[in-house]
């Protein structure tokens, strides 16, 4: 897969300072596990997926379930930088009558499914992909957790699911960034050994960094290739708030919108 690292990396700087504009717009928002998801994200639509903006719902497309559905900053912004609707939009993000509400919804062109209630998105995937053999289609299925979210009980039957049917055109992708609403994961219902418990439910499991995008691609690059018969998942070692110092592993920027001051200091610091 040949790839332009320092395109990628600038089209991540551009992503996180989108993600703090929009949140300082609205005035609310949750940049932390936005700022986490940027190059998992980015390198997904970018090298990745098949898939048509200007057609949304070409019937051949790779579909994307962002079952983490409160991060819409990064999602928006991934999504209109893809070309799936004019920026003029941001103007209208959480507020009512809007395409681009708090939540992710269909409203949104490149959305496809809503979410914003956790632990749904993984079963909905399996539904689409099962889809998706049926009707023989060669579409591959992505579906976007936070490690919180992943502490419910509905993500681990969906996850015996998709070993069950064999579900290989499914790749789960864990944003590990180790925080999440109210503090840090491990503390509050530990995941760990998260590789080996998923490896134990069936999954072709692999463990990356995150932020490095020649390993991101590469977990890409190799689903569908090394998970004959098993369905496929990326732990994604992350940092919550990542490039944002203050906002790093710092739980209280979980759904809280930067003021003018901490704007103009992430700014800064990202440039
Ligand atoms: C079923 C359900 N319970 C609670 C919430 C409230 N909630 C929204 S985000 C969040 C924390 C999620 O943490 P994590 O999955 O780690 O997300 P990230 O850190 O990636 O933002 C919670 C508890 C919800 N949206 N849905």
């Amino acid at each position: 897969m040949g790839y332009d690292l320092s395109a990628l990396k600038q089209k991540a700087l551009l992503i996180r300072k989108e993600i703090l504009e929009l949140t300082h717009d609205a005035g609310c928002g949750h940049p932390g596990g936005s700022l986490s998801a940027v190059e998992l994200l980015v390198a997904l639509y970018d090298c990745k997926l098949r898939h048509d903006p200007k057609n949304p719902s070409w019937s051949d497309r790779d579909m994307v379930i962002i079952s983490k559905g409160h991060v819409t900053p990064v999602v928006y912004s991934v999504l209109a930088n893809a070309g799936y609707f004019s920026k003029d939009e941001y103007k209208l993000y959480r507020k009512l009558g809007g395409i681009l509400q708090g939540h992710v919804t269909k409203k949104t062109p490149g959305v496809e499914f809503n979410t914003g209630s956790l632990g749904h998105g993984l079963s909905a995937a399996n539904g689409l992909a099962l889809g998706g053999r049926l009707l023989k289609k060669d579409q591959k299925f992505y579906c976007l957790m936070g490690d919180g979210e992943i502490q419910e009980g509905s993500v681990w039957e969906a996850a015996m699911s998709g070993a069950q049917f064999k579900l290989d055109n499914v790749c789960a992708i864990v944003d590990y960034n180790k925080v999440q609403e109210n503090g840090l994961t491990n503390e509050i219902k530990n995941l760990e050994p998260l590789k080996a418990k998923w490896e134990s439910f069936g999954w072709y499991a692999v463990e990356i960094n995150g932020h490095n995008f020649d390993e991101v691609i590469k977990a890409y690059s190799d689903f569908g290739k090394v998970n004959k018969g098993k369905p496929y998942v990326i732990i994604a070692n992350t940092i919550k708030g990542k490039g944002v110092s203050f906002m790093e592993l710092n739980k209280s920027w979980h759904g809280k919108a930067p003021n003018d001051e901490q704007l103009a200091a992430a700014m800064k610091e990202l440039n």
